[in-house]
């Protein structure tokens, strides 16, 4: 656990020192799930506010902030978070594991009484052009593109491909694997047959289709990528 404390530690030193040079500052860190220093949100706004130049703002006491980011980070979470803190009220904004679950604008949310503060829910949003194919995969792990749009099986092998480069090798024990692989395929017939997945596909034959019982490669592929979303899989900073 301490070892698991430090090496987070180190991972956020290393995002917020990365951040710090692209010029971002006045970052939180923060669980949606557990309301962890969610509670540090609203001051922090609110200094900002205040010691912000642009001033017509002297007698307009409320505030309403915009909260963008690209898909399922957590945006959503976050405002409901805010909501259970500081005004003891339920779900505001609906959440989900997929992307496009917030698919307008919503009206204004309130998150606080005083300051009386409103949030923006926003449907994420992604560059028109994803510069590399890297980040177009590291986006889709996180569940930011529909894994249908970029491929499950593609996915799953550059998640092998990531875990192994990381030496995160958890999977070779939860799948009984014996040890690591960067094979995909036989990765995802482990995987596959570990999970009793199986299905009938058709093979062609000089003779006509023939069904045979196959390992279901699919299933497999979404079981990998469902597990490693879940941290299942080990702790992995993709960027
Ligand atoms: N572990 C963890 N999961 C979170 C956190 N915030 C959100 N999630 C999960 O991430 C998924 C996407 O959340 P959502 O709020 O719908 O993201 P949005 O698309 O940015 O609005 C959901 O399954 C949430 O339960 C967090 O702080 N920690
Ligand atoms: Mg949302």
């Amino acid at each position: 656990m301490k070892e698991t404390l430090r090496k987070v530690d180190c991972l956020i030193e290393r995002i917020l020192t990365r951040l710090e040079q692209e010029g971002l500052k006045n970052v939180l860190f923060t669980n949606c799930v557990k309301d962890e220093n969610v509670k540090k949100v609203i001051p922090l706004i609110t200094d900002l506010v205040s010691s912000s130049p642009r001033y017509q703002r002297a007698e307009n006491v409320e505030y309403c902030i915009m909260v963008i980011g690209v898909p399922n980070v957590g945006k959503s979470s976050l405002i409901n978070s805010m909501r259970r803190l500081h005004l003891k009220k339920g779900k505001a904004s609906r959440v989900g594991g997929e992307p496009g679950i917030t698919r307008a604008v919503l009206t204004r949310i309130q998150v606080s009484e005083r300051p009386l503060m409103y949030l923006l829910d926003t449907p994420g949003v992604l560059a028109p052009r994803i510069e590399s194919v890297e980040t177009g995969m590291k986006l889709a792990l996180c569940g930011a593109i529909r894994d249908h749009l970029v491929g499950e099986d593609i996915m799953a092998d550059y998640l092998l491909y990531t875990l192994n480069k990381q030496q995160q090798f958890s999977y070779v024990e939860r799948y009984g694997l014996g040890e690591p692989s960067d094979d995909i395929e036989s990765v995802l017939k482990r995987v596959a047959l570990n999970l009793g997945k199986k299905h009938k596909v058709k093979v062609l034959t000089g003779t006509g289709d023939v069904n045979v019982i196959a390992p279901d490669y699919p299933a497999a592929a979404y079981e990998l990528l469902r597990t490693f979303r879940k941290g299942e899989l080990g702790q992995v900073l993709l960027d």
